[in-house]
């Protein structure tokens, strides 16, 4: 057993600290106060409030009010960790950093510098993002970077990119929601995965806004629909084009808009000719009317925003069935004016900044392409190297995952994210992992991934760390820190600079603070889509956040409508995509008669290393579960509260039933935040989307069999 070291001291008694939630992507914000503590007197030892802001107007959600559990809990790391004797012992950030160093420069003269891979995250700061993307490039040499935002938004920010010509999750503002008068949540749990965001949507009912959810289960999102389409999962791209033929016959587009804003309209129509209702109908599990007054209720509204998450994109047709979402949009003319637009609602603390700087496979900062010479002589100026220096692009995070499983990459450095349990196919990653020459993570804390490690490497946590995130809007936050890290834990930027200082690489990573990372990510940014150049920590601290694009410090932040007058494609046009109806690429068979969806729970997040070291927290979802409806669990022998074996083409897990008669017949949902025994992921879909690599995580053919009186965990 690794013994840890003393939990971290935080503040005294009678001090607080500002931060800002390290969880999902509203990024709300939030003053600690450490209580005073009278002899025998019975009080929280914090107070948590929230402080108002553009985003979260002061509220916080259950995640945000305990997120500081975490921080202070007995099981953060307090120093590295290296494998001896196949065991992992506390060692010097000395033995820690050259065993990495050493090891790295072996890998790359005896195979290449492509035989290493780095894993980044969402929960890293834009500094840290954008300095694992060039710890990469300049420091090893590799191609090899990919993160789990790859999971997460690429369906999205690919389609945003295609269709307008930039990825900036919303096209609006958080404060135009109350305008809209129709609002379609595709695939969105806002309720749980957002939590407060809700009132901006009981404010546009209050309105008169007419809500439509498109999820298989009655979520507690789905409660406020005035339409809740309960459709068969994996059939979104099939749905969207139902409405967009609901909105011809209506008449309810908008032909000026249509002829001076967009291109390709005319081959969107004719293939909307051949689709039929019927067959909409069939193939998505709704009834003809249902979509008939989706159509109406969207195409006849002045205003409207079509938002879409995880359980549109999470596909293997993910990147099209949003570009059919935002065919609606254009179509109806609803974007680019106040109470209108759309919104990929992004998932994690800074899914967004982290998305635009570098640590994607093809990528480099300010959301240039490493395959564009322009974009890799400007960024290769800015680093001082020459351009033929910055490799070309590599491979998506699942992809790498499979290069690891073959051999072809060697060593793996992770850096906020826990893929065992997060990939899809979680058995063969494992097994990837289990059999690689070397891993290297970068955490808080003993993850599942972490203790498969050969060094491990302490960090400080969001209270302790600065830098600057971007919330789902695309405003850019300044979260400040002002403790200390505790034991020896460092910086991740700090890391990676004494990492390439080993690597011989100094010159190229000389900080001393997060803003100076900053300094230099707002000159690579420059003159690219993402432009973060008119931004400084002063002006953030002044302004409290500001919008990208920011050009210029001198001018005035923009309003957050994006394309008010032009689009971001050269000729200022978007582009329409004619999508196909497809059924989903795995449909249920003999062996296989179901079909097995998963996504979240209010009290957890992501892969649960932080929330269940959180008592509030973990207390509230101790074990992972299915939901099932009660049919389909009569069919079973299935009770509530019984434990079933889930099985899929991939692997099975374990879990206990939840029979609801919220969930869609023949439907399992299974929450993504457990690993082990009760990780979905080890059935879940690895095939990938092939227009931007997305996992088809959210539909998989699948078997459930009970397992009565026995408990696997
Ligand atoms: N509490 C909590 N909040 C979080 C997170 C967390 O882990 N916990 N994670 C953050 C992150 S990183 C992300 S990406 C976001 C995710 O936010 P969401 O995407 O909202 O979350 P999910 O629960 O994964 O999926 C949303 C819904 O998709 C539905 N769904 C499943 N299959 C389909 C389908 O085929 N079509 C449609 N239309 N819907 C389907 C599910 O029933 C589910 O209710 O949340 C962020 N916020
Ligand atoms: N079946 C299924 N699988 C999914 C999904 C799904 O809906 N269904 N969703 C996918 C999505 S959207 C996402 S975003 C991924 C996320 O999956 P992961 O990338 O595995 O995300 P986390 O569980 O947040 O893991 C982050 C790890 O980094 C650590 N960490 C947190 N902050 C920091 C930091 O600042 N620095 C460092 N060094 N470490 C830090 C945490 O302690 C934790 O161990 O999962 C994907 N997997
Ligand atoms: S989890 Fe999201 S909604 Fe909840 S407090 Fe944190 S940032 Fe805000
Ligand atoms: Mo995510």
């Amino acid at each position: 057993m690794i013994r840890l070291t003393n939990r971290p001291a935080m503040l005294e008694a009678g001090e607080h600290v500002d931060t800002q939630c390290p969880f999902c992507s509203v990024q709300c914000k939030i003053r600690l106060t450490k209580n005073e503590q009278a002899a025998g007197e019975r009080r929280a030892m914090y107070t948590v409030e929230g402080i108002p802001n553009k985003a979260s107007e002061g509220r916080l959600c259950v995640k945000g009010m305990n997120a500081h559990q975490h921080v202070i809990s007995s099981e953060r790391l307090m120093q590295p960790l290296v494998r001896r004797n196949g065991a992992l012992q506390p060692a010097s950030w000395e033995e820690a950093l050259g065993l990495i160093a050493d090891h790295f420069k072996a890998v790359s003269e005896q195979y290449g510098a492509d035989a290493i891979g780095l894993y980044g995250g969402g929960s890293l700061t834009n500094e840290t993002a954008y300095l694992l993307g060039k710890f990469a490039r300049i420091g090893l040499g590799t191609k090899y970077i990919d993160y789990n935002g790859r999971f997460c938004m690429s369906a999205a920010a690919s389609a945003g990119v295609k269709t307008f010509g930039i990825d900036r999750g919303l096209t609006c503002r958080l404060e135009d929601i109350p305008l809209a008068r129709c609002i379609i949540l595709a695939g969105t749990n806002i309720a749980e995965c957002q939590p407060t965001l809700m009132p901006y949507l009981t404010r546009a009912k209050e309105n008169g806004a007419a809500i439509i959810v498109i999820d298989p289960r009655m979520t507690a999102t789905a409660e406020l629909a005035d339409l809740h389409l309960q459709l068969r999962p994996g059939t979104d791209a099939a749905l969207a084009n139902g409405i967009l033929k609901g909105l011809l016959r209506g008449g309810w587009i908008n032909r000026s808009f249509i002829d001076s804003r967009t291109n390709g309209f005319p081959e969107l129509e004719r293939h909307l000719e051949s689709v039929l209702l019927s067959e909409i109908a069939e193939i998505t599990g709704l009834t003809e009317s249902q979509i008939e007054k989706a159509a109406e209720l969207y195409g006849t509204a002045e205003t409207g925003i079509v938002f879409t998450a995880r359980g549109v994109e999470q596909q293997t047709d993910g990147h099209e069935a949003v570009r059919n979402f935002l065919n609606l949009v254009l179509a109806t003319g609803k974007i680019g004016r106040p109470g209108c637009g759309y919104g990929a609602v992004t998932g994690q603390g800074n899914g967004q900044g982290g998305r635009e700087h570098g640590q994607k496979a093809d990528q480099l900062p300010g959301y240039r392409l490493i395959e564009n010479e322009e974009d890799r002589k400007y960024v290769a100026g800015v680093w001082g190297v020459e351009p033929d220096r910055i490799p070309r692009k590599g491979v998506s995070a699942y992809e790498m995952m499979e290069l690891v499983h073959q051999g072809v990459i060697r060593s793996l450095f992770v850096m906020g994210s826990n893929p065992v349990v997060s990939n899809p196919n979680a058995d063969l990653v494992e097994k990837a992992l289990q059999n690689i020459d070397f891993l290297a993570v970068a955490d808080m804390f003993l993850s599942e991934t972490a203790r498969m490690a050969d060094v491990v490497l302490p960090v400080t946590a969001y209270l302790e760390n600065d830098g600057t995130l971007t919330n789902l809007e695309g405003r850019v936050l300044l979260r400040e820190s002002k403790l200390e890290p505790p034991g020896e834990t460092r910086h991740d930027w700090d890391i990676l600079c004494e990492l390439a200082a080993r690597l011989g690489k100094s010159a190229y990573f000389t900080y001393a603070s997060a803003e100076q990372i900053f300094e230099e990510l707002r000159l690579a940014s420059k003159g690219g889509a993402a432009d973060y150049y008119g931004i400084t920590y002063d002006r953030l601290r002044r302004e409290g956040g500001v919008y990208w694009p920011c050009p210029s410090e001198d001018e005035e932040q923009s309003s957050g409508i994006l394309f008010e007058e032009r689009f971001a494609h050269p000729d200022g046009k978007a582009v329409f995509l004619p999508v196909p109806s497809r059924q989903p690429q795995e449909l249920p068979d003999d062996n296989y008669p179901l079909t097995l969806t998963n996504g979240r729970v209010l009290s957890h997040y992501l892969t649960g290393v932080q929330t269940r070291r959180s008592p509030s927290l973990a207390a509230r979802s101790v074990d992972n579960f299915a939901e099932i409806h009660p049919r389909t669990a009569k069919k079973y022998g299935l009770e509530d509260g019984d434990w079933a074996q889930i099985s899929s083409r991939r692997g099975s897990f374990s879990v206990r039933c939840k029979v609801n008669a919220k969930i869609r017949e023949n439907l399992l949902f299974v929450p993504m935040h457990w690993g082990g025994a009760q990780n979905v992921n080890k059935a879940t879909n690895p095939e990938l989307d092939p227009n931007c690599k997305m996992p088809g995580f959210k539909t998989a053919a699948a078997s459930i069999t009970p397992l009565k009186h026995i408990s696997p965990s």
